[in-house]
């Protein structure tokens, strides 16, 4: 395998600017003819049911049964699988299941509410979700820990049923992704994938019910059909590749930051691993530990690729130009590899999630640390969060007047409406005002 080579940057060139944006921007293609597949495949759902999903099924995933019904997986099946699978594996996925939900449970939002003077009641009460559908990729991207960050926070919400969908093309069912639907508390499976399960999810079928949000990543035809139904369900976000953003004082092992950057390269091709250090010679080091390591990487061409391609080596003046360069990309995964990550971590504003140390892996993260690792990418980190148990719960205002309150604040309301023109509305409040003077 011959060298590869790494973009270098410099913050201090005069191109610099130019430079970032090259290296942030990635293909996200429309393609017309998946949308128009995608269409028809949600159409046929959505009118003919149970039918159009067979039909898919066998048609995509080359899976023929006679009713949804037998692409159901019951508890029984969930369980078994759970025993099934090799014990370190077990006792590795009910490790992070509970971190994952020791620390979820800390997010539930609670109800409240207030009284103010004259006896009105105003607060806002919360609520879960009816039913939360979460989609799980088959092949490469079967990702059992995936199914345990989306499972886990919609069941501490309180979310009163899980369905999961997954493809299982020629009916090869992925035993740990089951096994972690066990652990999760996932309430039903149906091996359906593709454009069709998300068709399935959103409108419900004879078999299937339809949700009130749909989670979870997926392929081109996933994301495409999830784009297209949210309006008629809540969808969680369309994820873009993986990234991480490396700062380093250049005092850590060069092999540990060129396998940190590995990590995320390795997930596809198009994932970017970013490395930013106020020391060129280190910058070099981890050049030189890249080529020493990735012959011997089991997914040494997806990581040759992805690191051509996207990743970059930037040398900046000191940590807090570091900084700055890391809140301009706000990066999905932003590891502080330095001696005091605590007084870093406060000149950082925009990252899904900061991983604080030499000590602190991502991988930890994307496994067992307990913080979800569905996270922001492609700079949404700017204005969006971790996935939590936030997505599964939902706000209502309450708002309770006294006789008092209302004849005070319809006061408010009627000169409000009457600016609008909107009379009705001024009469309705008018109604619950007392004759004669208000009291103020
Ligand atoms: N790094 C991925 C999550 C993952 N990694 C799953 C391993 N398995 C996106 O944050
Ligand atoms: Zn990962």
């Amino acid at each position: 395998m011959t060298d590869i080579s790494i973009r270098r940057l410099n913050a201090s060139d005069s191109d610099f600017d130019s430079a970032l944006a090259k290296l942030l921007a990635w293909e996200d293609s429309v393609d017309h003819q998946v949308n128009e597949s995608v269409r028809h495949i949600l159409h046929e759902v959505k009118t003919r049911g149970d039918a159009a999903v067979l039909e898919f099924t066998e048609k995509f995933d080359r899976l023929k049964v006679g009713t949804v019904a037998e692409l159901e997986m019951g508890q029984d099946r969930l369980r078994q699988a759970l025993e099934s699978i090799p014990q370190d594996q077990r006792v590795a996925l009910e490790k992070a299941a509970e971190r994952v939900r020791d620390y979820h449970e800390r997010q539930n939002q609670t109800s409240w509410q207030y009284e103010d003077d004259d006896g009105t009641v105003l607060g806002q009460k919360v609520t879960p979700l009816d039913r939360a559908g979460l989609y799980v990729p088959g092949g490469k991207a079967a990702y059992p820990s995936s199914v345990l960050m989306n499972a886990i926070p919609a069941k501490v919400a309180g979310v009163g049923e899980v369905i999961m969908v997954v493809p299982t093309p020629d009916g090869v069912v992925n035993e740990l992704v089951l096994a972690a639907a066990a652990i999760a508390g996932v309430d039903r499976v149906f091996c359906v994938g593709g454009a069709q399960a998300v068709g399935a999810l959103a409108y419900g079928t004879q078999t299937i019910p339809a949700v009130d949000k749909i989670v979870g990543p997926g392929n081109i035809f996933v994301a495409t059909a999830k784009r297209e139904v949210f309006g008629t369900v809540g969808i969680d976000m369309i994820a873009g590749p993986s990234e991480i953003l490396v700062i380093c004082d250049g005092k850590t092992d060069p092999d540990w930051i060129a396998m940190d950057l590995f990590s995320q390269a390795e997930h596809d091709e198009q994932a970017q691993s970013i490395l930013v250090s106020p020391d060129a010679d280190f910058l070099d080091a981890v050049e030189a530990s890249i080529n020493k390591l990735l012959p011997n990487m089991e997914r040494a061409g997806i990581i040759a690729t992805s690191m051509t391609d996207r990743a970059a080596l930037i040398h900046v003046a000191d940590l807090s130009e570091a900084a700055r360069v890391s809140n301009r990309i706000a990066p999905e995964h932003l590891e502080l590899s330095v001696e005091d990550p605590e007084n870093l971590v406060d000149e950082i504003r925009h990252a899904g999630a900061i991983f604080m140390g030499r000590y602190t892996a991502e991988a930890l993260g994307d496994y067992c640390a307990g913080p979800n690792h569905v996270l922001p990418t492609s700079g949404t980190a700017r204005f969006s969060s971790p996935l939590g148990v936030y997505d599964f719960q939902k706000r209502s205002s309450l708002i309770g007047f006294s006789a008092a309150g209302a004849d005070r604040m319809g006061r408010v309301a009627s000169v409000l409406a009457r600016g609008e023109g909107l009379t009705a509305h001024a009469r309705s409040a008018e109604y619950r005002v007392r004759e004669g003077q208000s009291d103020e």
